[in-house]
Formats: structure tokens, C-alpha cells, sequence
């Protein structure tokens, strides 16, 4: 029997969420950024925003010249993690297959759980309704037999969509989009297919296997299926985390200092606010760099003491980009973060340390006052917090 799975994903996320707590933000060019002091970068973009240019990844400083009566919002990620909570629980309540992929996005298997509502596309309607009703968002839902032609579906009909791929309509659907809307296409892959004349997902799937196999091996297997519409992975929860990471691939590979810092910045909020989230401490923390010519190298600490505190993990990943740029000057196209070592509830106090408990409790608080207040509501200063 075909499989019935859904991908949903809910449409500018953080601006989603601000607009819920600012309904005068609707309808209007709003941008979700980092810090605009450190010159950080757009995270989530309105699609008004987005129809003067502007995109997640874009530096603020652009942003504005594209479109300066934009409203910038500073990101607020314990209001995100809540929001995306209250998300995930709703799509439970239509399937107990779930698997979040992301802070905004899940596959839903609903094989057998369409009966009741009579069609699957009925089915999204009253998922699209709940979320609605309840956070006042709108979502996406791409509906296929497989992963792979869901979420390629769900991504093509943003905003506000509902695509549906019936059985046996997988290839001719891929076939004429271009190979970068596959999952697992990225620009390396990209530019390997453009040598070999490929630009459309139909000459991919066209091409013999062994060709494909050749100049991408393992990963080409996966992709020639994909891009025939096979994919047989099951939708499936995911077990603990045992690392929790985050990386931005910038709009143009820079050397600009302060503009690495800023998105580092940005990914270790939102790290730190996620370990938060889940009642964890990470004592091993891990930057990752890609250089514009794709080396990649990653740099790694062990922490004396396992912690979610931000100024400690941005303070540590601090120092390890600092080294890698005194060792290395050159462009970069991607910066990211991993913790790992992860602990729970049993994590071991450094018995003469309080200070990080402190700083954690404050941390918390300010979780708890942005969530309510909104992030302008409280800021931490630069200088030693206690
Ligand atoms: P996305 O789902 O990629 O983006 P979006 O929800 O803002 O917009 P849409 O899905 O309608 O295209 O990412 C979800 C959230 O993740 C996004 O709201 C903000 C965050 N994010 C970043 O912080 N940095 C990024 O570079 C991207 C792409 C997303
Ligand atoms: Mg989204």
C-alpha cells in the first residue's frame, strides 16, 4: 500500500511568532536579525519583505539599503522553541508518526489516519486549521508517498500552500525543477552536475545509475533516486539528542570580522537557548568553518563544566575562531556550531563553581521575560554579569 506523508513547514517562522505577539507587524516588510549592533544577519524575512530582495542569510546592513522602512525585530529563541513546541504537539494529535526536522518544519506519516477526514488533502486543511486557530500561523504541506517529493512539495507551494502528488505522479512532477530544489543537491553536488550537462531533476533521473555512481558515488545512488521519487526512509522519531548544532551558509563568502562574530553570535543564542529547552548541558563544543574553496576544517573544546549558558558558549566558540583566523585568513562561505556531551538533570556541579549555575538561572529568567516581554525587554550588558 502507498504510503500517505505529509511535510509541513510553517511560513517565516520568527517573523510568524513576533506577528502573534504584535499583530500590527502583519502585513508589513518585517525582517527577524540578529543584534543589529554586532551587524548580524536575517534570520526570517516577511514575504513582503522578501519582495524587495531580502532573504535569510542576507547581512542587516542590506537588508536596510533593499528596504528601509523594514521593521527589524531581534531574534527572541525561547518565544521560537515555545511556538515550535505548541506545533509539534498539534501535529501529534493527527498522527503519532512524527518526526520534527527543524525549529519549524516535520514530516507527518498519516497512513491510515486520513480515513475520518476522507482525503488526505482534507486532512491538511484541518491541520492548516488548527495551526491557524491556535498560534496564527499559516504552514505549508507538501502531501507525496515518500519524504523526499513531500517536502520538495511543500517548499514550492510556500507561502500558505497545499500541494498534493498523486501515487505515480513522483517523476513527472520533479522532472522539469531544477536539480537545487533536491534535498541532498547542495552547491558542490550542483556544480558536479553542471559539468556533466544535468540542470533538470528529469535528466538526473534519466541518467544510467552507473554514470551518476561513478562521479558521486553513494550520495549520487541516493540523489538518482530521489530524483525518480524513490525514497524509502521511514518517518521516524528522533532518538535523544546527542548533539545539537547549528550553521549559516552566508549570501557571499567574507572575511569580515565582525560580521563572522555576529553570526556566531546568532548561532550560539540559539544553540544555548535550545539546550535550555531541553533541560540539557553540553560539555563539548565544536566550530565548524568552510572555506569559499569548500575546505572545511572544525575546531573543538571540552568544557571543564557541562553548560547551556550563552555567554559561556559564544565565549568559548569565540576563542576557537579567533585561533582559526590567526592560523587561516581567507573567505568563508559557512560558519557553524555543535555541543554535544550532552547531559541532563544528573550533570555534575563543579562543587566550587556557582557562578555558571548562576549565570544559567539567569539565563532562564530571561527566557521567561523575552518569552513574555518581547527581547528589547531586557539586555544583557558587555562587562562581567555576576
Ligand atoms: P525556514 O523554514 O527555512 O524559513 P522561514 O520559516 O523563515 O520561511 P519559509 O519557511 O516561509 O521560507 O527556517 C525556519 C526558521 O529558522 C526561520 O524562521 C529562522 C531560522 N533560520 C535562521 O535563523 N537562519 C537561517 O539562515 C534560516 C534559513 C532560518
Ligand atoms: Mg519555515
Amino acid at each position: 500500500m502507498a504510503r500517505c506523508i505529509f511535510h509541513i513547514d510553517l511560513d517565516a517562522f520568527f517573523v510568524s511568532v513576533e506577528q502573534s505577539f504584535n499583530p500590527k507587524l502583519r502585513e508589513k516588510p518585517v525582517i527577524v536579525g540578529g543584534d543589529p549592533e554586532r551587524r548580524g544577519v536575517v534570520a526570517s524575512a516577511s514575504y513582503e519583505a522578501r519582495s524587495f530582495g531580502i532573504h535569510a542569510g542576507m547581512p542587516l546592513s542590506k537588508a536596510h539599503r533593499l528596504c528601509p522602512q523594514a521593521i527589524l525585530i531581534q531574534a527572541n529563541f525561547p518565544r521560537y522553541t515555545e511556538a515550535s513546541l505548541k506545533f509539534m504537539k498539534i501535529l501529534a494529535d493527527f498522527s503519532p508518526c512524527i518526526e520534527p526536522l527543524g525549529i519549524d518544519e516535520a514530516y507527518l506519516d498519516v497512513t491510515g489516519y486520513e480515513e475520518p477526514y476522507a482525503s488526505p488533502w482534507k486532512l491538511a486543511l484541518a491541520i492548516k486549521k488548527r495551526i491557524s486557530k491556535e498560534l496564527e500561523f499559516t504552514a505549508s504541506i507538501g502531501i507525496a508517498t515518500c519524504k523526499v517529493v513531500a517536502k520538495v512539495a511543500s517548499d514550492l507551494c510556500k507561502p500558505n500552500g497545499l500541494l498534493e502528488i498523486t501515487p505515480g505522479e513522483e517523476r513527472h512532477f520533479l522532472s522539469p525543477l531544477p536539480v537545487a530544489k533536491l534535498p541532498g543537491v547542495g552547491k558542490k553536488t550542483e556544480q558536479v552536475l553542471k559539468e556533466m550537462g544535468i540542470s533538470r531533476l528529469g535528466e538526473l533521473a534519466s541518467l544510467p545509475l552507473d554514470t551518476i555512481k561513478k562521479r558521486l558515488g553513494k550520495s549520487g545512488t541516493v540523489i538518482h533516486g530521489y530524483a525518480n521519487g524513490i525514497d524509502d526512509r521511514k518517518v521516524e522519531a528522533p532518538s535523544e539528542p546527542k548533539s545539537i548544532n547549528n550553521q549559516t551558509t552566508f549570501a557571499r563568502d567574507t572575511s569580515d570580522r565582525h560580521f563572522l562574530e555576529a553570526s556566531l553570535h546568532h548561532l550560539c543564542e540559539q544553540v544555548s537557548a535550545e539546550l535550555r529547552y531541553l533541560n540539557k548541558q553540553a560539555r563539548c563544543i565544536t566550530l565548524k568553518l568552510r572555506y569559499a574553496d569548500f575546505k572545511t576544517i572544525t575546531r573543538q573544546v571540552t568544557l571543564q563544566e557541562a553548560s547551556n549558558v550563552n555567554q559561556v558558549i559564544f565565549t568559548t566558540a569565540l576563542q576557537l575562531l579567533s585561533q582559526a583566523l590567526g592560523q587561516e585568513e581567507k573567505p568563508m562561505r559557512l560558519i557553524g556550531i555543535k555541543v554535544s556531551s550532552l547531559s541532563g538533570e544528573e550533570k555534575q556541579l563543579y562543587m566550587f563553581d556557582t557562578k555558571n549555575e548562576k549565570l544559567e538561572h539567569l539565563d532562564k529568567a530571561i527566557d521567561q521575560i523575552r518569552r513574555r516581554y518581547g527581547s528589547a525587554a531586557i539586555k544583557k550588558g558587555k562587562g562581567i554579569l555576576i
